[in-house]
């Protein structure tokens, strides 16, 4: 019988013998929002999805990432300026991520991470985390990859950072290799000048069922799951089009559809996995009203209670003024 693959072993692969570290290198990678959402893994050892995915990356908003050879030879990890100590979930998650780089080669290193999202929209997110760690690891160690290889890596990070090594549009491709090569993203390389991102902040808590957990209960524990695949498949080519087309209300309305049918298979998890508070079901009937009076805007929610609007330009005064917590997002710039 072959040995599974593991993240070590694929990544292995793309190594030279030995890793020749540069000068500091620094990487940027933008978060993410999910307009068709990856919900469920084949493979959970290498974060390999059931159903494919399409995001929006969010422009300037994200991770700004820089490693270098620690001077005092012990690894080191700041966030946002504050050094992290060793027993920090964050510093072991982002070590043990190196460590499938660097193997058994004594290279301590310092890291310093920088989010330039702002924390009171409460989307700092693994995504832009581990791919701006795996840019700035395939700089500082020279491996010279191109982005599919990378977004990969990023998956193994994390599923939905395979999609932050892009800028706009961007296309996780679920792939069907054991060894997870071929699930990786591509950018779909179309701008769409006028499309905005709202944020509404609903609570800033942090969440007492991580993604992940979430994600795992659901796939175990929910019927509805099961015609997850379909419709999230299906969805991902109306998203696709419709982002080709500039057909903003077949896009709203199938992010939307997408987005409340992974929180149903959710709540039908056991025990469930309810990620919105009242105050989130307040924001999805306002908007509901608001495209009752003619304004094209549509909700998308992930792993948590804040809502996410998708909407035009031409409607941002309007959209302001509904949402007073509202953080406005031009993902190509104004
Ligand atoms: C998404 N989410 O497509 C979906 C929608 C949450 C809801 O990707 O376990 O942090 O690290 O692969 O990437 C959040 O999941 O999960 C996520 P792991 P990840 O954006």
């Amino acid at each position: 019988m072959t040995k599974p693959h593991t993240k070590a072993s694929v990544i292995g692969r793309y190594l030279p013998a030995q890793l020749q570290p540069s000068t500091p290198a620094s990487a940027f990678a933008p978060s993410n929002i999910a307009l068709c959402k990856y919900w469920g893994k084949r493979t959970t050892e290498l974060n390999l999805p059931i159903n494919g995915s399409l995001s929006i990356s969010l422009g300037q908003l994200g991770t700004n990432t820089t490693l270098k050879l620690a001077e005092n030879g012990a690894d080191t990890l700041s966030l946002n300026g504050k050094n992290l100590l060793a027993d920090n979930p964050f510093y072991q998650k982002v070590f043990a991520f190196i460590d499938l780089f660097r193997r058994s080669q004594n290279l301590p290193i310092c890291a310093e991470t920088q989010n330039t999202i702002p924390t009171a929209a409460g989307l700092a997110s693994s995504a832009s985390g581990f791919a701006a760690l795996t840019l700035a690891i395939n700089d500082f160690f020279n491996l010279n990859l191109p982005l599919p290889v990378l977004s990969a890596f990023a998956r193994m990070g994390s599923g939905s950072a395979s999609r932050s090594v892009y800028t706009g549009f961007v296309e996780w491709h679920k792939g069907t290799q054991a060894d997870g090569m071929d699930s990786h993203a591509t950018a779909l390389n179309t701008t769409w000048q006028d499309f905005r991102i709202g944020i509404v902040q609903v609570s800033s808590a942090e969440k007492k069922i991580n993604s992940r957990e979430g994600m795992n209960r659901t796939v175990n524990t929910s019927v509805l799951y099961q015609q997850w695949q379909t419709q999230a498949e299906r969805d991902l080519s109306t998203i696709r089009h419709a982002i080709i087309n500039q057909d903003f209300t077949h896009l709203g309305e199938a992010a939307e559809h997408n987005a409340l049918s992974m929180h149903a298979t959710m709540i039908s998890a056991y025990p469930p996995v309810l990620y919105w508070q009242p105050e989130t079901i307040a924001v999805m009937h306002t908007v509901w009203q608001l495209r009752d009076k003619g304004i094209a805007v549509y909700l998308t929610m992930d792993a948590g209670p804040n809502v996410k609007l998708l909407f035009l330009q031409q409607d941002e005064a309007t959209i302001q003024s509904a949402f007073d917590n509202c953080t406005i997002i031009a993902p190509f710039g104004k």
